[in-house]
């Protein structure tokens, strides 16, 4: 049986656990709400099998053994970006944009037509800040997508790229969410945050929306009926108080609106970029750091395993330790981590390959939509013995 038949009174007889840890197991299994001190705590002397626990009891007791994936595919318009966030191995300056990429509204028609017919339900789409690329542009290919594929659910752009398009069009950030609410998009992905801390965010990504910005634009989406999630870029210079304040940010911005679905903790990767002299976090503490985000965010319902960016097998056994979703297909459609390091050089993965993964540690898989509507439970599904062979579109190379 899955984890849901944790005894936590198991775990508070252990006499060796610290009074404080006791009392964190104690409020997980009231349902109460821990503070920043013991989220601190937590991570300084939570052991991982301790952590896994609680996290495991808590995401069994909302989820019942349920691991969520959607068909998705993403499109990148470009990695031409006017940031220079100092982890990034992914963008290139304007003066040197012939190293990157940027689309035209064509060519990513083209990559929606290449799903013609295939049962993808949500595009994600991305990319670097491009000094050209503003609001009106975006506009366009939100309501050109939505013409040739109106099933699509359009979610997109981080509050970073946000920030600018509505900066540029001298627009309030009310006023730049409902234009692209009017073109089309549904939801807001949730990049862009790193670490809100200033100690942590002036050393990293000095030059970007502040912590202040990214809340009011989520907020905003979310007072128009939108869902956004919400990230977390861990595993380099920050400490685990700016962990806990990061996430106790988002705790309170949830509070208040309700409208984020999921949170997704990203690991640092180190290669090929301004921060590669920092070691990349363990596996171990990777799932701490998923266990302590299940207990800590008690009012978020969904807890996010990167599947393309930690491996497939770190992403079963975080399934463990309080994660309940585990991304999309992706369809080898985004280079964002391939190119800092990631284990994964063309994430993509058949139906059949994402099932698989969930039902061999045991938990049952069902596809959802970006609502988390299901649209097809798993658990039961037997697959033809020739299962279409997915395609995959190519993204620009960069040398
Ligand atoms: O904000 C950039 C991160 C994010 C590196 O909402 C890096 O469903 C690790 O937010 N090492 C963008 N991370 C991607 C993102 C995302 C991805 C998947 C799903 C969703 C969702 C959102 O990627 C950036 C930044 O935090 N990132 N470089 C790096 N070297
Ligand atoms: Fe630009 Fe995003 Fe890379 Fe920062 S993380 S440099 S905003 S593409």
């Amino acid at each position: 049986m899955i984890g849901s038949t944790l005894n936590l009174s198991e775990v508070l007889k252990q006499s060796s656990l610290d009074k404080s840890l006791l009392r964190i197991a104690e409020k997980v299994q009231n349902n109460e709400r821990i503070t920043e001190e013991e989220g601190i705590l937590l991570f300084e002397k939570g052991e991982l099998g301790f952590v896994g626990s609680l996290a495991n009891h808590i995401a069994q007791r909302m989820h019942h053994g349920k691991v969520y994936f959607n068909r998705n595919f993403h499109i990148e318009p470009t990695n031409v970006c006017v940031f220079t966030c100092n982890f990034c191995s992914y963008s290139r300056v304007y003066k040197h944009r012939d190293e990157g990429w940027e689309l035209g509204i064509e060519q990513m028609l083209d990559i929606v037509r290449k799903y013609d017919g295939q049962p993808v339900t949500e595009v994600h789409i991305v990319g670097g800040v491009h000094p050209k690329m503003n609001l009106e542009f975006f506009c366009e290919l939100l309501t050109k997508i939505k013409a040739h594929r109106p099933d699509l659910h359009l979610k997109g752009f981080t509050a970073v790229e946000l920030d600018y398009m509505f900066r540029k069009a001298k627009l309030t950030v009310e006023e730049g969410m409902q234009k692209l609410k009017d073109a089309g998009l549904q939801s807001m992905p949730g990049g862009g945050a790193e670490i809100f801390h200033p100690d942590i965010r002036n050393e990293i990504c000095a030059d970007k929306v502040d912590a202040d910005g990214w809340l009011k634009i989520h907020e905003t989406a979310h007072n128009l009926g939108m869902h956004t999630n919400a990230t977390m870029l861990y595993g380099h210079i920050e400490k685990y108080e700016h962990r806990v304040d990061h996430m106790s940010r988002l705790r309170a911005l949830q509070d208040k609106t309700g409208g984020f679905q999921t949170f997704i903790p990203l690991k640092f990767r180190n290669q090929d970029n301004q921060m590669s002299h920092v070691p990349e976090s363990t596996v171990v503490e990777d799932l701490r750091n998923y266990a302590v985000a299940r207990i800590y965010l008690d009012n978020f319902d969904h807890i996010k395993a990167y599947w393309a960016m930690i491996s497939r097998t770190t992403a079963q056994l975080s399934l463990n330790f309080g994660v309940d979703d585990i991304d999309g297909t992706l369809d080898d459609t985004t280079k964002i981590y391939s190119m800092a390091g990631a284990e994964e050089q063309h994430p993509g993965m058949s139906t059949k390959q994402l099932v698989e993964l969930i039902k061999n540690v045991g938990r049952q898989p069902i596809e959802r939509d970006t609502l988390y509507n299901v649209v097809t439970d798993f658990t039961n599904f037997e697959f033809p013995e020739t299962e279409p062979k997915p395609q995959y579109y190519k993204l620009p190379v960069i040398n």
